[in-house]
């Protein structure tokens, strides 16, 4: 059975990301006491810690990875490097430290989310964007933004659906900004959790 000891001393990243990591793996805990508590909040922090294992390696490294484990890249993935490492983390989260399907997915849709996400996906995506030590602005206010949606909607799958569709606007605002260009996925899941919210109205 892998513990986060072993997925803590195998890790090789600068102390920021360190930082960051454990700062994920504590908000994903609260994530997941606040909206599913009937996870393993174990697994969540395995997941919370491997889910960025690969952030710091060379591009080079991140495709000779995707090959090794028969990825399949879009050109817009195999162009994007920083799309490379939630894939490469979820291989070596099955491969490496034999962690459930769950958890390996969690890792995998981290950085663009997806449709109907399970709840360790969401866990994981959410924590990943909000957790306390993320400094840059649009992090802080989504932060805010959910503290001040849980606080204000009696139910609080609502305040979960908001922050995820603000999230999501997020992103892809700000990859408009940086002429970059949008995974389908991080679309995709904007338009499912709006329709969540509508159905949630009626
Ligand atoms: O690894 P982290 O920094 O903790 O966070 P992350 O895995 O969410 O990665 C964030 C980066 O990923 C950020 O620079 C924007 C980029 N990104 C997220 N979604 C997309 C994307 N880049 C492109 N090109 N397309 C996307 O849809
Ligand atoms: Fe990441
Ligand atoms: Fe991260």
């Amino acid at each position: 059975m892998t513990d986060a000891n072993a997925i803590l001393s195998a890790m090789t990243i600068s102390e920021r990301r360190l930082k960051h990591t454990l700062g994920v793996a504590e908000a994903a805990k609260e994530i997941a006491k606040t909206h599913f508590p009937a996870l393993d909040l174990k697994q969540v922090e395995l997941a919370a810690l491997m889910h960025d294992f690969t952030k710091e390696y060379p591009y080079e490294r991140q495709l000779e990875l995707c090959a090794k484990y028969s990825i399949e890249l879009t050109d817009e993935e195999r162009n994007n490097p920083k799309l490379l490492h939630a894939k490469t983390a979820a291989m070596i989260a099955s491969e490496r430290f034999s962690l459930s399907t769950e958890i390996c997915n969690a890792i995998y849709w981290h950085t663009t989310g997806k449709p109907a996400m399970s709840p360790f996906e969401i866990v994981i995506y959410l924590a990943d964007y909000i957790e306390e030590f993320r400094e840059d602005a649009s992090c802080v206010k989504l932060r805010e933004f959910y503290k001040k949606a849980l606080s204000k909607e009696l139910d609080k799958s609502v305040a979960l659906n908001k922050t995820l569709v603000k999230s999501f606007d997020t992103t892809i605002k700000h990859l408009i900004s940086e002429e970059q260009t949008i995974c389908k996925d991080t679309f995709e899941a904007r338009n499912y959790y709006i329709d969540q919210l509508r159905a949630f109205n009626f």
